[in-house]
């Protein structure tokens, strides 16, 4: 496996807090900064190692749904995917500029150039993980993004933030994961906070899924999917990051 003898820290930076969601491929600049800033203020301090995960946004998402592109229907138009692609790797370069200005040894880390899904929609995702380890344990911090992804029999898919979060979660022995998004946790039906959950019935009540089979999309997915990993994680909002990686108990917390 690849797990370093520094369990990471693995953050994600929701696309919708970090761009502005209804002006195509514009960042968020004072959302970004304040991300940022925090990042710098924990990195030898609080958190030793850490890899950031973004999302599109403004800048993968309407590319994406403009070609038809989705993580289940795939492109063999190699237009299409320099398109996802690109407006990806252009917010990447943002998040890896501020980063780096804030003197964060930020790297960029494509899963277009690495990720696959042989086994086609559906399967097993496929993200080798050596030059992530290999970057974190010579100090780096990689970032990662949602992308376009090679996928059999759909020519290219895409690939969510939140997905390559719990890839590298389990494939990097996690010490824990924050997933920083827009909301200040998950909410209950009544939009309160839910402030712990602790097992996978919880997570459909909770969320008012009226059985195990209506767990299958959205946040009630994504809350089962880090439950199922043996790191700690916690759902917050921008005011929640600074303290998260301070290690205090913010947002919802799944363990
Ligand atoms: O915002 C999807 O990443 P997400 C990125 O984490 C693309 O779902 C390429 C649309």
């Amino acid at each position: 496996s690849a797990a370093t003898d520094h369990p990471p820290v693995v953050l994600k930076l929701g696309g919708s807090v970090i761009t502005e969601k209804d002006r195509p491929e514009t960042v968020d600049e004072s959302a970004l900064a304040a991300a940022c800033d925090a990042v710098a203020r924990a990195l030898g301090g609080s958190v030793d190692r850490l890899v950031v995960v973004h999302g599109g946004g403004s800048f993968g998402h309407h590319h994406a749904s403009e070609h038809g592109v989705s993580t289940t229907e795939g492109t063999h138009d190699d237009d299409a995917v320099t398109d996802i692609h690109g407006a990806m790797v252009r917010l990447n370069r943002a998040v890896i500029s501020a980063l780096r200005d804030r003197d964060v040894p930020a790297i960029p880390v494509h899963p277009l150039s690495l990720a696959a899904r042989s086994g086609g929609v559906g399967g097993d995702l496929d993200l080798p993980l050596s030059s992530t380890a290999t970057l974190l344990g010579e100090g780096f911090v990689p970032v990662l993004h949602g992308d376009g992804v090679a996928t059999a029999a759909e020519g290219v898919t895409v690939v969510s933030g939140d997905e390559l979060v719990v890839e590298l979660a389990a494939g990097l022995g996690a010490d824990r994961i924050g997933v920083c998004s827009t909301v200040p946790g998950v909410l209950d039906e009544e939009g309160s906070v839910i402030e712990r959950i602790d097992s996978f019935e919880a997570v459909a009540d909770a969320l008012g899924a009226s059985d195990a089979t209506d767990v299958s999309g959205g946040m009630a997915a994504k809350v089962a999917e880090l439950l199922a990993l043996d790191a700690p994680a916690a759902v917050f909002g921008p005011a929640g990051l600074e303290a998260f990686l301070r290690g205090e108990a913010v947002g919802t917390r799944i363990e």
